[in-house]
């Protein structure tokens, strides 16, 4: 675990080795925008507990994820979007860390309650 972890690109950005655009930050969750956005304001909520999969998750490690993404979901204004989490490589995973993307549709960056970055 301890090399999976020191390898996991989410860990690094937990850290603070690799930067990151943060939405939201907790003790034990962290929200930043997508590197590769499906559309502007594309975030991604993880739990900083390192797991591959939703399943290795504790639940506590959890519990704040969906409130976190309400918030974005506020935050932008979106009426349209929608939460995906991946799970495994036939499931489109590519980051073995869990994450939930919160993907606005493409109209809804009108009215953000956050500046995004230009993308
Ligand atoms: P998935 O296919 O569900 O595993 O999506 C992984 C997402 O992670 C993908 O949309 C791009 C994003 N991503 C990968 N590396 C980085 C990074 O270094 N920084 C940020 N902000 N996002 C990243």
């Amino acid at each position: 675990m301890a090399s999976k972890m020191a390898s996991c690109i989410f860990c690094k950005i937990i850290k603070g080795d690799i930067p990151c655009f943060k939405l939201y930050e907790s003790d034990k969750t962290l929200a930043f925008l997508d590197i590769n956005p499906l559309s502007r304001g594309h975030a991604l909520v993880i739990p900083k507990f390192h797991g591959e999969k939703l399943a290795d998750i504790p639940d506590d490690n959890l519990s704040e994820i969906l409130p976190v993404v309400k918030k974005l979901v506020a935050a932008t204004g979106a009426t349209e979007y929608n939460i995906l989490q991946n799970n495994g490589r036939g499931a489109h995973q590519e980051v073995d860390h869990v994450h939930f993307h919160m993907i606005p549709k493409p109209n809804a960056e009108e009215g953000l309650g956050i500046r995004w970055p230009q993308q």
